[in-house]
């Protein structure tokens, strides 16, 4: 039989679809899927990580074209960011032709393994017709109160020379490093702009849980990201030389320990401690060593000051620090100390000689606790506490907070306004110009977009280096201003592409109302779980801020997401950094695709092999020549037997599996599912048993149930078994007649158990209940479980249950 020659059938169906414009979605379409993987970034070429992220979404895009859908599966260029900046410079080239270059080369890949995008829906985030939006958003963000500037203390990466937001930032052994270059980020004082997310905190963290096409490990994340902290706010008095007074509010996670508190603690930014930075010497010395430090560096450092705080309770006299170890920004920035129930407050007291008052035990009268070592940090029965004394911990805070006026339930988070200033150039210019008489005035928006000046080569930031860029005029009073030189954080434009995509040439706003209204939320967002938190929480504040705007209706933009896993090659990530990089096209667009798919769960890692490859290359030869094969032969048995009713129920089979399997993203399963069906449909032709029609039309569903994974080869057999049509424009095939016997979900069952062997550790999993909850949710423990019945009916529970035992003990 004939070879497969996958470049030759890749090219000539690449241009069918392309002539026919088969992806093409039409305006008036009715609420389509939309499915969407992450868009690239603009780095150079297309690695197997993309790969694997489009070759998800295109399965899952063609999956649902043939069952009948619409689908919006479009695609586009995140453009902007140093790495293009950088590359400038080490190839004497300017951002903008090297970004463009790149876009060149990776839509060519990309049309090359065959991915099925709407192209009249490309967009470029760093073209003026997209970033034009992103400084009219600023403006109506600005408008809405949603935009600070502010003078802050920020981390600064001296090797890429630009501000980075606290979650650009990572720890190493090199202590807290940037995500890019990974040199040691130091601190700078600057005046800067934010988007105030954190009036979202509250609605971001709540609408984690209804996420539930979400993965838990990135709802979990975002949840300790933001990082809501329940607790009390206590007001202290604080008494400032002789007779003036002023309020300090502290946060607490434990005002049950009130009564032992010995000392009141301020940080250096806390305004306070800027209030007496003005007249005492020390404390404005200490502050200002303090806030050039990086914040691991400070350790017990703090000055006494002159006031004092009054105990809201006791009335007792406390003495007040500004102490680098309490946090500008989180809770109030203040602290009361409580040395012997918190151990940075029991390190400060000893290392600044205060006292240590025990007043929570772990059982009454315990007196083998020595707080003078250590801090008891637990909850027990209060003592030394007033009319407190005897009462448990979670009771007493209950009291206190009735009881007084001082204290009052507060919630904070952890979660800070998002520093979207970068000093670099290949970004969007922030629509600001600062003039000494008007502050700061924003760009008129008929004046839009603020275009990005030709690049000049500088050592500092090449927009504050352009003069005629920089140098301008008032739009309010019309006098001499200075532009902003600062750029919006790249991150800004990934948290609204998805909306462009619906109406890419609308140019009264960056989309259209209207379609978003009809066409959001996104269905299936595929991308990697490196974007937890920056990208996948900014959409979702993106997504308020909108729809808080007028702009858009729903809040939460993803319904479902999927979080890929990693592809490894030898154990590690395949990265270029690594040099363990196999190309996408070096084995061809559809074996490339196909093995991806079939290697692992999309959620999981796997590894790259040549074998495993191979089974995927195998694969398609196998279906090709068995249709080749076929038509070539011509007709061989006419009559149908028992051996075609048999044949026709298990191509039924195989088809409820792989739609089941299909609609859970299990594409590895899927093509298990194909495989099987592939042999048996061999088998029995190699002894002359089904009747032609039945053999064709095993033949037809292969390549129809084959088509979203290997759409190429799908073609090629669709096409030489019909003579015409096109399996992407097919509908998706259906079972002739209904399965009564439990053979299917048998086997659905027993796969779904090994599969839960391969994604869980089995062995760390301590209750059975467990691997129940990871089973339960499918389609076929359900059926299982309900139809009950022994023998070679379904697996019962406790058939389930010793199945589980089984694979635990193993
Ligand atoms: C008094 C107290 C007594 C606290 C006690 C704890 C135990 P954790 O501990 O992580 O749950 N805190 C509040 N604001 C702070 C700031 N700006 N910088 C540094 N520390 C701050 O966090 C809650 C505790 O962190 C708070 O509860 C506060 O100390 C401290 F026996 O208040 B606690
Ligand atoms: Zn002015």
């Amino acid at each position: 039989t004939s070879h497969y020659d996958h470049e030759q059938v890749q090219e000539f169906w690449q241009y069918v679809w392309e002539r026919d414009e088969v992806y093409h979605l039409e305006d008036d379409a009715v609420d389509p899927t939309y499915v969407l993987g992450m868009f690239p970034y603009t780095s150079g070429t297309l690695h197997m990580g993309h790969v694997r992220n489009y070759a998800i979404t295109d399965a899952y895009a063609r999956y649902r074209r043939m069952q009948g859908d619409d689908v919006l599966h479009p695609m586009g260029w995140d453009a902007f960011g140093l790495p293009a900046e950088n590359a400038a410079y080490e190839r004497a080239s300017d951002p903008n032709s090297w970004t463009q270059a790149c876009i060149r080369r990776m839509r060519e890949e990309l049309e090359t393994m065959g991915f099925g995008y709407d192209w009249s829906r490309e967009i470029t985030t760093c073209e003026p017709d997209y970033y034009q939006w992103n400084q009219w958003l600023f403006k109506r963000f600005y408008e809405a109160g949603l935009v600070e500037y502010e003078a802050a203390s920020v981390n600064w990466c001296p090797d890429c020379e630009t501000v980075l937001a606290d979650a650009q930032v990572t720890e190493d052994a090199d202590g807290h490093v940037c995500w890019r270059c990974e040199t040691p980020v130091t601190r700078r004082e600057l005046d800067q702009w934010f988007f105030t997310i954190t009036d979202y905190a509250e609605e971001l963290v709540d609408g984690l849980d209804d996420l539930e096409g979400w993965p838990d490990g990135v709802r979990e994340i975002q949840r300790n990201w933001i990082g809501r902290q329940e607790g009390t706010r206590i007001t202290f008095g604080v008494a400032e030389g002789k007779t003036e007074t002023t309020a300090v509010d502290v946060f607490s996670t434990r005002p049950d320990t009130i009564y032992g508190a010995t000392f009141l603690a301020v940080s250096p930014g806390h305004e306070f401690a800027r209030d007496l930075a003005e007249t005492d010497d020390r404390v404005a010395e200490y502050v200002d060593t303090v806030r050039e430090q990086d914040p691991g560096d400070v350790g017990l450092s703090g000055v006494e000051t002159d006031a004092t705080a009054i105990h809201p309770l006791t009335g007792e006299e406390l003495p007040v620090y500004v102490a680098g170890y309490v946090l500008e920004d989180v809770g109030t920035g203040a602290v009361m100390g409580v040395p012997a129930h918190n151990e940075r407050d029991h390190a400060f007291a000893a290392e600044h000689d205060l006292p240590v008052t025990g007043v929570v035990t772990p059982t009454a009268g315990a007196t083998d606790v020595d707080l003078e070592s250590a801090a008891y940090t637990g909850e027990g029965i209060l003592e030394d506490s007033g009319e407190y004394s005897g009462l448990e911990s979670e009771a007493a805070r209950e009291r206190l907070v009735e009881d007084h006026d001082a204290l009052e339930a507060d919630v904070t988070y952890r979660l800070r306004d998002w520093l979207i200033s970068r000093q670099r150039y290949w970004g969007t210019p922030i629509p600001v110009v600062h003039c000494d008489d008007c502050g700061h005035v924003l760009v008129p928006d008929e004046d839009l977009p603020v275009e990005l000046p030709e690049f000049v080569r500088t050592t500092g930031n090449p927009l504050a280096e352009h003069e005629s860029f920089r140098e301008t005029e008032c739009p309010d009073c019309g006098g001499p201003a200075r532009r902003e030189t600062d750029t919006m954080d790249t991150f800004v434009d990934s948290s609204w592409y998805y909306l462009r995509f619906l109406s890419p040439d609308y140019d009264d706003g960056p989309f259209d109302p209207e379609k978003a209204a009809e066409w959001m939320p996104i269905d299936v967002y595929v991308g990697g779980d490196e974007h937890a938190i920056l990208h996948l929480l900014y959409i979702r504040f993106f997504a308020r801020a909108l729809s808080d705007l007028g702009l858009l209706e729903c809040r939460e933009p993803v319904q479902e997401l999927i979080s890929q896993g990693t592809v490894l090659y030898d154990g590690e990530k395949m990265s270029s950094s690594k040099g363990n990089v196999v190309a996408p096209q070096e084995y061809g667009a559809e074996t490339t695709r196909l093995f991806v798919l079939s290697a692992a769960h999309p959620e999981q890692d796997f590894e790259w092999t040549a074998n495993n490859v191979r089974g995927a290359y195998d694969l398609q030869q196998d279906l090709y020549g068995m249709a080749t094969a076929f038509v070539e032969e011509g007709d061989t048995r006419l009559e149908r037997t028992p051996h075609d009713d048999y044949l026709a129920g298990e191509i039924d089979r195989t088809i409820i599996a792989v739609t089941e399997e299909y609609e859970r993203f299990r594409f590895h399963r899927a093509a298990t599912e194909i495989r099987e069906l592939a042999q048996l449909l061999r088998r029995y032709r190699a002894y002359d048993r089904p009747h032609d029609e039945t053999y064709r039309r095993g033949l037809l569903t292969l390549a129809a149930l084959i088509s979203p994974m290997a759409p190429h080869l799908g073609e090629e057999c669709w096409n030489k078994l019909r003579g015409d049509g096109l399996v992407v424009d097919a509908d998706w095939p259906e079972p002739e007649s209904e399965i009564e016997d439990h053979r299917l979900e048998r086997r659905l069952v027993e796969r779904t158990l090994a599969d839960v062997r391969d994604i869980v550790d089995v062995a760390s999993i301590d209750e059975p209940e467990r691997i129940d909850l990871i089973v339960a949710p499918t389609w076929t423990y359900r059926a299982a479980a309900q139809a009950g019945d022994a023998g070679d009916g379904p697996p019962t529970e406790a058939e389930l249950e010793s199945l589980a035992e089984r694979l635990r003990d193993e």
